[in-house]
C-alpha cells in the first residue's frame, strides 16, 4: 500500500492463542484494552465455524448482542478483518446465547499517523495577520503624534481594524 506509515500495521489474533471462543477463557474486553489499534492493522478470527462465526454489528447490536442486522458476516472459521478506518468496531458471535457469555468485542481504531503528527508549525494565515498588525501599529503611532489626540487615534484605530 502507499498510503504513509502503513508498512508497520499489525495482526491481531482476537483472544490470541485462545481465539474466537465462547468458553470463557478470554477476556476480550481486556484483550482489547491493553492493545493499541492503528488504521491498516488487521484482526484476525481463529475459532470452529461449526460453532461460531463473526459478525460485525453497531454499537446498538454490540451492548444488546442483537446481531439480526450486521455490518459485516464472517464465517470461514480464520478470518481477516483489515480496521480500514478510525473509531469503533465492534464484532460479535451470532450463535444464540454466545454474545451474552462474552464473545464479544469491541475494537477502537486509531489514525495511523496520530502518533508521528508533528506539533504543528505556525500556520500562514497567523503569520500574515502578525504582520498586518504590525503595519496597522506604525501609522496609528504616528498619527497619535500629529493629533495629540487620543480619541481620534482610537476611532482610526476601530476604523482600520473594522475596513
Ligand atoms: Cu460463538
Amino acid at each position: 500500500m502507499a498510503l504513509c506509515g502503513v508498512s508497520m500495521a499489525a495482526v491481531y489474533q482476537a483472544g490470541d492463542s485462545a481465539g474466537w471462543t465462547s468458553m470463557g477463557q478470554v477476556d476480550y474486553k481486556e484483550w482489547a484494552a491493553n492493545k493499541n489499534f492503528h488504521v491498516g492493522d488487521t484482526l484476525v478470527f481463529n475459532y470452529n465455524n461449526q460453532f461460531h462465526n463473526v459478525k460485525q454489528v453497531t454499537r446498538r447490536g454490540f451492548d444488546s448482542c442483537n446481531a439480526t442486522s450486521p455490518i459485516a458476516t464472517y464465517t470461514n472459521g480464520s478470518d481477516s478483518v483489515t480496521l480500514e478506518k478510525h473509531g469503533h468496531f465492534y464484532f460479535i458471535c451470532g450463535y444464540p446465547g454466545h454474545c451474552q457469555a462474552g464473545q464479544k468485542i469491541d475494537i477502537s481504531v486509531v489514525p495511523a499517523t496520530s502518533n508521528l503528527s508533528p506539533a504543528r508549525p505556525p500556520t500562514q494565515s497567523s503569520l500574515s495577520s502578525a504582520f498586518s498588525s504590525l503595519h496597522l501599529s506604525v501609522p496609528s503611532i504616528l498619527l497619535s503624534w500629529a493629533f495629540g489626540d487620543i480619541t481620534g487615534v482610537l476611532s482610526l484605530r476601530i476604523s482600520l481594524l473594522g475596513s
